[in-house]
């Protein structure tokens, strides 16, 4: 081994070094925040390790049946939300925890709570697993109002409360975004280390994008400003270059891409869907905040997605986000629309 090699890499920046940097910043602050976030990465890292062995487990026994030690092998998505619910209560730091796993919210024993309530996907895009496809985790951190007594109304705020949001993909490699409130930045899973690394400082979405995503199937049901609006990146009218189609149906890779090469991702309402398919609370919030944070922007076909108030923690919306140019586009055509009806 390279012992003066491994030398120079103990200056890398760690997510635990960045979220203690920023913790620095507000001498007020006791740490809780920084225990929470730490809690989750580790959520991350152990879903992380399970989704790469998920090929190799399906050799010895698919996920659901009994393994070859008369194990019944949890399915990926069940094992990430009892891995995340776990790191999450075991924090110490939060209160109410909203899962899209579980149809209720779970609200920590008063022993163990805290002020930080946490809105999750523990593994989004799971009908891609069984082929490979990158799947992530998207979570939301709101403060409540008073950890005496918690309500569900402490998870019914609008997103623009969240105090932080992120997402971690497992694709080819295992990344972490995370934004809390000062822009936003990607960190990358050194295996051999077991840490995050800093590897995407500061990530800034392009202003306007050469790429458009979304499930095109649904076209046949979609409304006239969302018809004309991917008509338009098909065929221009204003003579620019058609967009490129790229969509995986899995909302962290399809929002990273996004996010880092620009454009725009959209899930709209339909005939048969008329609130879309994606959650407010744990996809349509974390992500929208991201996109604000990186310059971009976030809307729900009536509104800018992060002024929404769920009513319900299930809840479903529409959502444009990406460039701010790009949705600057059909916010123009809901408005046009808006006007002539
Ligand atoms: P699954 O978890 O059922 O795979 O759904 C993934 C998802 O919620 C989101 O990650 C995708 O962006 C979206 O659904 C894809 O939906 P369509 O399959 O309808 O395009």
């Amino acid at each position: 081994m390279d012992h003066a090699g491994e030398a120079h890499r103990t200056d890398l920046m760690t997510i635990t070094r960045y979220v203690l940097n920023e913790q620095s910043k507000h001498p007020e602050s006791r740490g809780d925040f920084t225990i929470l976030l730490n809690h989750i990465v580790l959520g991350c890292k152990f879903v992380c390790s399970a989704v790469s062995k998920a090929g190799l487990a399906k050799l010895i026994g698919l996920a659901g049946d009994t393994n070859v030690q008369g194990e019944e092998q949890k399915k990926l998505d069940v094992l990430s939300n009892e891995v995340f619910i776990k790191a999450l209560v075991s924090s110490g730091r939060t209160c109410i925890l909203v899962s899209e796993e579980d149809e209720e919210a779970t609200f920590v024993q008063p022993p163990l709570r805290g002020k930080y309530s946490v809105v999750f996907d523990p593994l989004d895009g799971s009908s891609n697993i069984d082929c490979g496809v990158s799947i992530g985790t998207i979570f939301g951190i709101y403060m409540i109002k008073d950890a005496h007594e918690p309500t569900i109304e402490d998870v019914l705020q609008p997103g623009k409360n969240m105090l932080a949001a992120g997402y971690c993909m497992y694709g080819s490699s295992c990344t972490l975004v995370l934004s809390t409130g000062s822009g936003v930045n990607g960190f990358t899973l050194d295996p051999s280390l077991g840490e995050f690394i800093l590897t995407h400082p500061d990530i800034k979405i392009p202003q306007k994008g050469k790429i458009y995503s979304v499930n095109e199937g649904n076209a046949k049901n979609w409304d006239g400003p969302t018809a004309k609006y991917v008509e338009n990146c098909k065929f221009p009218i204003d003579g620019s270059p058609a967009k490129s189609l790229r969509y995986i149906g899995s909302m962290v890779a399809d929002v990273h891409r996004t996010l880092l090469y620009g454009g725009i991702f959209l899930y709209p309402a339909d005939k048969k869907s008329p609130n879309g398919k994606l959650r407010v609370l744990y996809e349509v919030f974390p992500m929208s905040f991201l996109m604000e944070q990186a310059g971009g922007q976030a809307f729900t076909g009536k509104q800018r997605a992060l002024d929404l108030i769920p009513t319900q923690i299930h809840e479903r919306s529409p959502v444009f986000l990406g460039s701010y140019d790009d949705v600057e586009e059909i916010k123009a055509l809901y408005a046009a629309e808006e006007n002539t009806e």
